[in-house]
């Protein structure tokens, strides 16, 4: 490299260089260590310069890179909530909770806004750097979701980034607010149950990085499965939100099976358990006005711990949900940034804001910090545009098929590359059709991934209701179907459809306890040896969470944490499209060491295929040689 370098300085290649040459060009004599930190980086952005990043192959590109620019502060970051919890308990905050008269809100933009908008891709970068503003200029939000939910599993497969390095920094940045996090009790931050040792160190994990609001929810509705994470977190002294998943229409008489008083007993059951708050997950945004309004009051009057409402505005009336739930009483909602909110999203926060401005629950918030933090998540979206998808408005078929926020752009990508999505409208019936066969079941991760896998599996192998209920016709059932009718997800309310279970299990026998109960613990010990070596260092004990969390996923990203070192300082337009020549980039390696990236110039291929990538790091020339591998 040193060789490389000399040889083709501007100066030694004029034939300018002097005996002084030594004296006059430092850094060539500085002897880099080795594939240190900024070299990897370096060759990862070679890589993107020459081959693109994969992770946007095939994608719209955005017309040109946004740089988004977080807002001035100048307000000091004062003690909030946080400290709150810290010094009085759980409890405490949720007995000040009780005590607002004022609507609380909670800001999903840097979780749920995302996941359901930009298919979870929003990276650390752009969330961590509008964190400050967030902790000075909109003190009075109840707490900031920003972790769980998928983003664990896409910053590590497709950001390749670490998820608790996110966590940490976001708390550290926005040291007054509470973080909330979204936890599938034992399905952690997976797909599938996992052990409950291995659930209890999640959460244990997770506290200890910074994490505040747990809303703990059971994708089947099954509070007997939602223990083992409850009592985690109560373990942690964090506050727990356990969250009772809304189905169906409690207005509707046709709809029995999700009454108003399934639900008023679900969080009795909850409130008994421990629960601090309870949330109100409507995750599909099912939840129309008035039905709000029926049940917040008898949430109200049957239990006495605070009430969070979650709810989605894919109908488009989400926010009038929201005002009627405030006006019964709600204690807090969830909302997202203007420029991130709405269709599959949470509703606009602002404009909660603005509407119960100068009325009795008048939030607080400065209108004015809103539209700027807004301001710069336009600017951050922009950037994401490979990952939004076509659908410009809301849509009343939700009624119809019930499909959580988070699944449904989802489904219809997914639809697209199977080249049936000018048959959505089927697609939909479908699912809507599976949930009443699978006997009218909660869906929300991972539940309504089994319901979308069978329905996406009945519309490409064209079959109906009655081809998959007939005992004679033979049918390859989805593995996700098969493991939910072998009760590995747990029990639905009211038990699986009998007939239906005995042709998915062909005569194997499901369980009918708490998957967990019959799980062996995890080795613990045992799996750090199995993460240490696919490091081949010692891993932390996060990163050890990580690879219990998802084993092939943590493989490949050590493999690329490996190569490329920490690639989530990047910022994310070079990071997803690249340099253009003469641009520069800043990048924070850490507090005190920033590096200054400017790419010259990319040869053609040479002899071998490789192309040289020029670039200068904080003044000095530095190349990478990249394989072409178009
Ligand atoms: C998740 O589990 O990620 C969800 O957002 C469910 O609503
Ligand atoms: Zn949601």
């Amino acid at each position: 490299v040193f060789l490389e370098n000399v040889l083709s300085h501007e100066k030694f290649l004029s034939g300018a260089y002097t005996t002084k040459f030594i004296d006059t060009t430092p850094e060539l004599f500085a002897m880099p260590k080795r594939q240190d930190r900024a070299s990897k980086l370096l060759k990862f952005m070679g890589e993107v310069m020459v081959n693109g990043n994969p992770e946007v192959a095939g994608r719209k590109k955005p017309n040109h890179i946004h740089h988004p620019l977080a807002p001035n502060l100048a307000v000091p970051i004062g003690g909030g909530l946080k400290q709150k919890l810290a010094k009085d308990g759980a409890k405490a905050v949720a007995d000040w909770m009780l005590a607002q008269d004022r609507l609380l809100l909670t800001d999903t933009t840097m979780r749920d806004a995302h996941q359901s908008l930009l298919a979870t891709r929003v990276r650390t970068d752009d969330l961590v750097k509008i964190a400050p503003t967030y902790a000075a200029r909109l003190p009075e939000l109840f707490s900031v979701e920003c972790w769980g939910g998928a983003t664990f599993d896409v910053a590590m497969r497709f950001l390749k980034e670490c998820p608790w390095d996110r966590l940490e920094r976001l708390s550290a940045a926005m040291p007054n607010h509470l973080t909330q996090m979204l936890l599938r009790a034992s399905n952690g931050v997976g797909y599938t149950n996992y052990p409950d040792n291995a659930v209890k160190y999640l959460v244990d994990r997770s506290a200890a990085a910074g994490m505040d609001v747990f809303r703990v929810f059971d994708s089947l509705n099954w509070v007997e499965n939602m223990r083992v994470a409850m009592d985690a977190v109560l373990d942690t002294g964090k506050i727990c939100e356990a969250a009772v998943c809304y189905t169906g229409d409690i207005l509707d008489p046709n709809r029995s099976k999700y009454d108003l008083k399934y639900y008023v007993n679900m969080a009795k059951e909850l409130e008994k358990s421990g629960a601090h708050i309870l949330g109100l997950k409507d995750m599909a945004g099912l939840l129309k006005p008035a039905a709000a309004t029926a049940l917040v009051k008898a949430l109200k009057d049957e239990i006495s711990i605070p009430i969070h409402f979650h709810t989605h505005d894919t109908s488009g009336i989400a926010a009038a949900s929201i005002l009627a739930a405030s006006e019964a009483g709600v204690d807090a909602v969830d909302g997202a940034l203007d420029a991130m909110s709405g269709l599959t999203s949470q509703a606009n926060l602002g404009s909660i804001v603005a509407a119960l401005r100068n009325t009795p629950r008048d939030t607080g918030l400065d209108q004015i910090a809103l539209r700027k933090v807004s301001d710069y998540w336009e600017q951050v979206r922009a950037n994401y545009v490979g990952f939004e998808s076509d659908i410009r408005c809301g849509t009343s078929d939700v009624y119809n098929h019930e499909m959580p926020g988070g699944q449904y752009t989802n489904l219809r990508q997914q639809a697209r590359s199977l080249g049936i999505e000018d048959r959505w409208s089927e697609v939909s019936d479908a699912y809507a059709d599976v949930n009443q066969m699978f006997g009218d079941i909660v869906k929300v991760t991972p539940s309504s991934k089994v319901v979308g896998d069978m329905a996406l599996m009945m519309i490409t192998s064209g079959l109906n209701r009655d081809d998959v209920e007939n005992p004679e016709k033979e049918i390859a059932f989805p593995e996700s179907v098969v493991s939910f009718f072998r009760g590995e997800l747990g029990q639905p309310t009211g038990g699986f459809p009998k007939d239906l279970q005995k042709k998915v299990l062909k005569g194997e026998t499901p369980i009918t306890v708490r998957p967990g109960s019959v799980m062996d613990p995890l080795d613990l010990d045992g799996e750090r040896k199995k993460a240490d070596e696919l490091a081949g260092r010692a891993v932390t004990d996060n990163e050890l969470a990580s690879y219990i969390m998802y084993p092939q996923v943590f493989r490949d990203y050590v493999a690329h944490l490996k190569e490329y070192g920490n690639v989530s300082v990047l910022p994310t337009g070079a990071f997803f499209y690249g340099m253009t020549p003469g641009e520069e980039i800043k990048v924070d390696m850490e507090k005190g060491k920033t590096l200054f990236i400017r790419f010259r110039a990319l040869s053609d291929a040479d002899d071998e295929g490789k192309r040289t990538v020029f670039f200068e790091l904080n003044g000095q020339p530095r190349n990478v040689k990249i394989a072409d591998k178009s």
